[in-house]
């Protein structure tokens, strides 16, 4: 019996990590699909697994998936009622966003940040691309910087075309399994290129009418670093999904408007327009970002009272 962490599922085929670097390609003993509960995928990359290793075949069979810290799903399609585990056992969740090419909208950040939040997974902002940026996109991003780190989010500037700030980001992983997640073209793929050149992963070139990347890869794939650290990439996974959060518990998620919701008059208000709301008398006031609270009125707007 060997224990082995998950570094890639495709289907039916898991490559595991174990041992001192060893990698080996895994199967699911018939078994454990039984026990499978609410989800299309029974094992995920990030998942401790004990499995056998069969000499003959020199392949692997899991046997048991060890307990998870947490996971985080994916976003599945509208059509379907399973949800897919995207990632188990993950220390922090890295959004990694640009000002120009692409433009990342504050309602996307905002959307994965409270995200996050109920999976009660610390979030963190990567800044690409900062190379790109004249004066109009500075200023943009030293006032989102400004925006979420005052609500406790901490943000990294990066330049991965010119190398700055690159220690900064890897001091952040160091010892930890992080998650990063972004709309494509904002750098991902070339961040995990900068921090394991052995990797060679193929970047898309911007496609210049959408001024987004083509997606390449579908499957979340967890790198080890050199610097021990494991990062999890999630190519063409435009978000979290399958949060189910009821209306009047959306705004539990944005933590600054949670904080001042206490000081409302009514305690079901939900910051819209009700009398003695402190949520809105502090967006009046500038206390609570005007962005913040736009992000907000728009997710309560989703169509069918709950948020994906
Ligand atoms: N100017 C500039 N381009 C970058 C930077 N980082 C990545 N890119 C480019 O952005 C494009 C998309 O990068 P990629 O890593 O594939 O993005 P992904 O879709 O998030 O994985 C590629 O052409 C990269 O070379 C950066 O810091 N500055
Ligand atoms: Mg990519
Ligand atoms: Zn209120």
């Amino acid at each position: 019996m060997e224990k082995g962490v998950v570094l890639k599922s495709t289907g039916s085929r898991y490559r595991v990590l174990y041992g001192d670097r060893k990698t080996i390609v895994c199967s699911i003993k018939g078994k454990l699909r039984i026990k499978e509960f609410r989800t299309t995928n029974p094992i995920a990359v990030g998942d401790n697994i004990l499995f056998e290793i069969d000499s003959n075949t020199n392949s692997g069979i899991i046997t048991e998936v060890l307990d998870r810290r947490n996971y985080i799903l994916r976003k599945s399609s509208n059509l379907s009622r399973h949800s897919q585990i995207l990632a188990a056992n993950i220390d922090q969740v890295f959004l990694m966003i640009t000002i120009i090419l692409p433009e990342t909208p504050v309602e996307f950040i905002d959307r994965f940040l409270i995200s996050a939040e109920a999976y009660r997974v610390p979030a963190k902002l990567i800044i690409n691309k900062t190379d790109l940026y004249g004066e109009d996109e500075s200023a943009k991003l030293e006032y989102l910087e400004s925006m979420y780190s005052k609500i406790g989010y901490e943000c990294f500037r990066l330049s991965l075309k010119e190398q700055t700030n690159l220690d900064i980001v890897k001091n952040a992983m160091r010892g930890k399994t992080s998650l990063i997640s972004g709309n494509s073209g904002v750098g991902k793929t070339t961040l995990l290129n900068a921090f394991n050149p052995l990797l060679r992963l193929k970047t898309a070139e911007i496609s210049g009418y959408h001024k987004q990347g083509k997606h390449i890869t579908t499957f979340p794939e967890m790198h080890l670093m050199p610097f021990d650290a494991f990062v999890i990439d999630t190519p063409g996974i435009r978000g979290f999904g399958v949060v189910d959060m009821g209306k009047n518990e959306i705004y539990h998620f944005f933590r600054e408007i949670f904080r001042v919701s206490k000081n409302c008059r009514f305690n079901n208000c939900l910051h819209l327009d009700e009398p003695g709301c402190a949520v809105r008398k502090a967006v009046e006031s500038g206390e609570i970002a005007y962005l913040r609270y736009k992000s907000y009125l728009n997710i309560m707007e989703g169509d069918d009272g709950k948020y994906r």
